[in-house]
């Protein structure tokens, strides 16, 4: 099997079965059905080329398939019509499971060696195209999605009624390069008269919109013109079959159908998205009046509220929005399913929040460094009285520290003693903004958290079957 053409079969099944819950219905079961009836025909024409000799009674059909397989094998004849059945020849491959498909009769077929160009190729010598018979006309239907050329024969007196049947120029009008013209028994005209028929069978193809197919010109009894439509037939099954054009069209068109039910692109729930959520839950929840309580150090400081219904509704109901934009309603009902209620955001959010106990810092100034200020203040005011005494008192021993030392001593410790006492309500300030701060951060990331768990995850997994199946399916409609 084509590499290309097993690729697309291979995405499109995936893409089916992820979307399957998302497609309307009957829309699974019709993409299915078109996928194995289309690699059906697809086997069964293999890598075939398949060209079909087709016109009208007597216009020489059966003469040019014994013409271009060197045989007799073809009924050809006088008697009109003479070919009843089909036959085939198969150049160098098994065609089995194709001719008995397309209904050719086990009897009818005819087999040659591989030779070169030719390997592959399968030749239809078919019954008239005015032998309107039922059994016939099914086998043309089924012949059409397979075949790589109709070879259309006409004869010089009766091309313009047999010319371009409306059953093959409904499959084939936008192929001109899967038909070729044959105007056969070239020899029972003047050069003059084949000139006419020439310019008339060009200007019926161009009524007809096929302006570019070929005109071969033969004579099926001398075998002139025969190894010029010999060597157009083997071009074609060098080139690439129908059947992989047909099939890589057909896929495409299902690929094109099912992306049809799907939405162009999914919305990112990204850290954006999430923060606002997360923003909004702890709002909900007053958690910043609690941390603003933990900062100031005054009031009582209350543990945060589960969010109230409204409020929650908001929320989620803004999440299923963002989470669902432009996705048609199966894929958005499906993302909205996997949405916890209110109530269970309200019950996760105070989950959350009770995680996390609330600190109680203390009040007021640092009480260290007041001790260390009061008690620096205190030996500092000693050693002055101790100074003032040595200088009023003379014989007041000071162990031989110079006065000078003790003031300066004193008045170093009156400045740290001061440094001290300034410095500790600042210090309990910061330390109770630093405990706010990390209450806010723990809150917010267990609010995270739970967003992540059930907000994020539920919606990130339908989002990304959407865009498996999406990317799938653009890929195979390419
Ligand atoms: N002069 C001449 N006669 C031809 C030529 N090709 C076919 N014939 C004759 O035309 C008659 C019909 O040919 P067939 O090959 O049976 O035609 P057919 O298209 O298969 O006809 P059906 O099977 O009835 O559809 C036969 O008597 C052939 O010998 C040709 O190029 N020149
Ligand atoms: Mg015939």
């Amino acid at each position: 099997m084509d590499p290309d053409v097993s690729r697309m079969i291979v995405e499109l099944e995936e893409a089916i079965a992820v979307a399957a819950s998302c497609l309307p219905a009957g829309e699974e079961a019709a993409a299915r059905a078109g996928l194995d009836d289309a690699v059906r025909r697809y086997e069964q024409a293999g890598e075939h080329t398949v060209v079909a000799l087709v016109g009208g009674t007597g216009s020489g059909k059966s003469s040019l398939f014994n013409a271009l397989t060197d045989s007799d094998f073809a009924d050809d004849g006088v008697l009109r019509p003479t070919t009843r059945r089909a036959s085939s020849c198969t150049w160098g491959s098994d065609a089995e499971s194709l001719l008995d498909f397309l209904g050719v009769d086990p009897a009818r077929r005819l087999e040659r060696a591989a030779d070169g160009a030719a390997s592959g190729l399968v030749l239809l010598d078919l019954p008239d195209n005015d032998s309107v018979e039922e059994a016939h006309l099914k086998q043309v239907e089924q012949l059409l999605p397979v075949v790589d050329v109709l070879a259309w024969v006409v004869d010089p007196q009766k091309y313009a009624d047999h010319l371009l049947h409306a059953n093959y120029l409904q499959v084939l009008g936008r192929r001109a390069d899967a038909m070729v013209v044959i105007v056969n028994q070239i020899d029972t005209l003047t050069p003059a008269g084949l000139e006419t028929i020439l310019a008339d069978v060009r200007r019926l193809l161009i009524e007809d919109g096929l302006p570019d197919v070929d005109v071969l010109t033969t004579c099926a009894v001398s075998g002139q013109g025969v190894d010029t439509l010999w060597q157009r037939l083997t071009g074609v099954a060098a080139g690439e079959s129908t059947a992989r054009r047909t099939i890589a069209a057909e896929l495409g068109q299902i690929a094109t159908r099912v992306l049809s039910h799907m939405g162009e692109s999914e919305a990112s729930v990204d850290d954006a998205v999430i923060d606002e959520a997360v923003g909004e839950l702890l709002a909900a929840s007053g958690v910043e009046a609690v941390s603003d309580a933990i900062a100031s150090g005054r009031g009582a400081v209350m543990r945060p509220q589960a969010p109230g219904r409204a409020a929650v509704a908001a929320i989620g109901s803004s999440w299923a929005a963002q989470a669902t934009e432009g996705l048609p309603s199966p894929w958005a009902d499906a993302v909205e399913a996997e949405l916890p209620s209110v109530r269970q955001l309200q019950e996760s959010t105070a989950r959350a929040l009770e995680a996390v106990p609330v600190p109680t810092p203390r009040r007021g100034p640092h009480i260290g460094l007041v001790v260390a200020g009061a008690l620096l203040a205190v030996i500092a005011v000693g050693m002055g009285v101790l100074a003032a005494i040595g200088a009023t008192n003379p014989d007041f021993g000071l162990g031989g520290v110079p006065r000078i030392v003790l003031v300066l001593g004193a008045c170093a410790l009156l400045v740290a003693a001061a440094f001290a006492l300034i410095r500790a309500p600042q210090q309990a300030q910061e330390a109770r903004t630093t405990a706010a701060a990390a209450y806010n951060d723990s809150v917010r990331s267990q609010v995270r958290d739970e967003v992540r768990d059930v907000l994020v995850l539920p919606t990130a997994e339908v989002l990304a079957r959407h865009a498996r199946s999406r990317e799938l399916l653009e890929s195979a409609a390419r």
